[in-house]
């Protein structure tokens, strides 16, 4: 059930509790719709940030509904031991108390402090199993990206179309209008929208982490090993940003992801341009090799 439900769901719940109740909850939820559309339209950090990116893709809705259902439960735990330390506080004072109980053991409690948390792990596990399986399948995906880590840069191949590019971030005195600081490069990964595509993640001198929050992908660019991911790219001209997530050198803060996703026929235009610029040279063994992880 996505987060707005939840929330109605609770309301509809409260009314029947008192108009007082319903009318905290509303002022609750609309202090939290708040929060989170101060945070919207843009698949970038925005400055004073609450909450996560707006999720972009089914990946990204699943994870941002289990993050929802997380913070509820948390709160609630929270507040829960919070009231018992207090109870605890005041009810078995020492000024109340002055000869203390000797008590060491309660069998009902200990079942319920077990069985509890037990109940409460076993239906976060449910959603949680749900989400990791989910991108664990990447079978049906349209298109392959190789990404790959360098210091302190990276490096986009399209092995089925035989093209490969390095991707720069922009330096601040070279910022054009509409750019980004610090996350604005120089060649974008281009995607057509509504896409869902399969990454070959791979690094070349050190563990590098391709991490854009928006799409959901987080992945460690490892040194002579492919990970393999995939993100599904929206319908809707967006350009989603992320960063190296792994501690990567000097330059670890300078080499930002920038992915572009345009309408398909803006996108075959600029593979046409991408296959003239980028054209890949490649040993033969190495593109094959390359296909042949991308065909799997
Ligand atoms: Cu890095």
């Amino acid at each position: 059930m996505p987060f707005t439900a939840y929330v109605r769901t609770a309301i509809a719940r409260v009314t029947i509790a008192g108009p007082s109740s319903k009318f905290i909850i509303l002022a609750l939820a609309s202090l939290a719709g708040v929060m989170l559309a101060s945070a919207s339209h843009a698949a970038a950090p925005q400055p004073w940030q609450l909450n996560l990116q707006p999720p972009a893709g089914s990946i990204a809705e699943m994870a941002t509904d289990l993050h929802n259902l997380l913070l509820v439960v948390i709160t609630a735990i929270s507040l829960f031991v919070l009231a018992l330390l207090i109870y605890v506080g005041v009810r078995f004072r020492a000024a109340r108390n002055p000869k203390a109980s000797q008590t060491s053991h309660h069998t009902v409690i200990e079942i319920l402090w077990t069985v509890i948390p037990v109940l409460i792990l076993v239906g976060i596990a449910v959603p949680s199993f749900r989400l990791l399986y989910y991108t664990d399948r990447t079978a049906d995906t349209d298109m392959v990206i190789k990404v790959s880590g360098n210091q302190w840069y990276w490096n986009y191949t399209y092995p089925d179309e035989g093209i490969t590019f390095d991707s720069y971030m922009v330096d601040e005195a070279d910022l054009q209008p509409g750019q980004t600081r610090l996350l604005s490069v120089d060649y974008p990964m281009v995607v057509p929208e509504g896409t869902r595509i399969k990454l070959l993640i791979t690094g070349n001198d050190v563990m590098h982490s391709f991490f854009v929050p928006s799409l959901a992908v987080q992945i460690y660019a490892f040194i002579g090993r492919t990970n393999e991911a995939w993100i599904d790219v929206p319908v809707g001209t967006q350009t989603y940003y992320g960063q190296c997530n792994q501690i990567c050198g000097t330059n670890h803060a300078y080499m930002p992801i920038e992915i572009k996703a345009v309408p398909k026929d803006e996108y075959a235009a600029w593979l046409e341009t991408a296959k003239q610029e980028f054209a890949m040279d490649m040993p033969d063994a190495t593109n094959s090799a390359l296909k042949l992880a991308s065909a799997n």
